[in-house]
């Protein structure tokens, strides 16, 4: 049974400073690196989207950050422009630990459709290919750690509960964005899909 660390998004933009910044996001870089060596598979995921992204706020005439918008599939929330390809922004914290990866899992590349899990997007039907490369790795158990709790950390977690892996999310190694009671929902559907909250 084999163990894979999934680092979520720990990238410029969701740390201070950064265009859709996370409070504290940067603080939790030591702790990840540290529990890096104590794990034999260790994958990263990279919010990567291109100039001009459909969950972008600027895309929508009238409409400001944080506001809702229907999609094609179903609602979702608009963001500051964030991780554009090829920015710093989009770059790992200088501080991470970035070469234990075996694999870097870029998401969020199709201008339609956002992607806040690893494993669909959010259309909940696109695969991003994770899911394979797990179950021919045999990878079972996940632990997941990163920015964000309540967006990114928590469908990628919830996906892959309901995917059949045994996952646990590190909560002291992750940081919420919260806005909306979001964090408690997330917390609420993660414990509701089986992840082990510790
Ligand atoms: C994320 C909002 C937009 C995240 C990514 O990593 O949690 N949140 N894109
Ligand atoms: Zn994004």
């Amino acid at each position: 049974m084999t163990q894979a660390l999934i680092v979520i998004d720990v990238q410029n933009d969701f740390c201070p400073g950064g265009a859709l910044a996370v409070p504290e996001g940067d603080l939790i870089v030591p702790g990840i690196n540290a529990l890096m060596t104590e794990f034999p598979v260790v994958i990263l995921t990279q919010d990567w989207h291109p100039a001009g992204h459909s969950s972008f706020a600027s895309e929508h005439p009238g409409k400001a950050p944080m506001e809702m918008t229907e999609m094609p599939y179903g609602p979702q929330v608009l963001w500051p422009d964030h991780c554009v390809q090829g920015s710093i922004g989009a770059q790992f914290h200088p501080d991470l630990t970035v070469d234990r990866a075996d694999l870097i899992l870029r998401k969020g590349f199709n201008r339609a459709i956002d992607s806040y899990s690893a494993f669909f997007e959010n259309d909940r039907t696109t695969p991003t290919g994770l899911e394979g490369y797990l179950r021919t790795r045999g990878i079972t158990r996940l632990t997941m750690v990163g920015l964000a709790t309540d967006f990114c950390v928590n469908y990628s977690a919830v996906d892959a509960a309901k995917l059949g892996f045994d996952v646990t999310v590190r909560q002291d190694l992750c940081r919420a964005i919260d806005f909306g009671g979001s964090l408690a929902a997330a917390q609420a559907g993660m414990a509701e899909a089986g992840v082990t909250l510790a």
